[in-house]
């Protein structure tokens, strides 16, 4: 009974922790800072950034995402060819132990094709990163400025 119940409060704790400074922790995975630039009208296509520390003893790799903003999302990376800025899509980031994986702007980002809806300033939503080891992982973004948070 005891047992149950400090898994109970485990799971509380871990969701009201998620709700209020949008960070995760889930299999020693910290990921923070989640933004997207505001898209004003446009709704082709959202650029979204965020931090992952592995705090864990385990390496880990970024391998999908999944939002219901966007009828697509996937994994990117800008690379300068030939002076030239081009995207390619990534099938798998590494999330290194004890490393700081950093998805921003010029390097990975996740992309988010044809939004349901512009992102909007000031607003929030959700995306949910899955990963080979840790599994599927929540994420609240933020939408920002165009240069990012302030
Ligand atoms: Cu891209």
């Amino acid at each position: 009974m005891m047992k149950l119940l400090v898994s109970f409060l485990l799971a509380v704790f871990s969701i009201t922790a998620t709700a209020h400074d949008g960070t995760s922790h889930d299999h020693g995975l910290l990921i923070s800072d989640a933004w997207a630039p505001h898209t004003g009208k446009r709704t082709m296509s959202a650029a979204i950034y965020l931090k992952i520390h592995n705090q864990g003893a385990e390496n880990d790799a970024l391998i999908g995402v999944r939002s219901k903003r966007a009828s697509m999302s996937m994994l990117h990376e800008s690379k300068e060819v030939d002076g030239i800025m081009q995207m390619d899509h990534v099938d798998v980031m590494p999330v290194p132990a004890g490393k700081m994986a950093e998805l921003q702007p010029g390097h990975h980002h996740i992309m988010l094709m044809q939004l349901t809806e512009p992102l909007k300033r000031g607003d929030t939503f959700r995306i949910t990163l899955a990963f080979e080891e840790a599994g599927d992982v929540e994420v609240i973004v933020d939408i920002t400025g165009i240069g990012g948070p302030e």
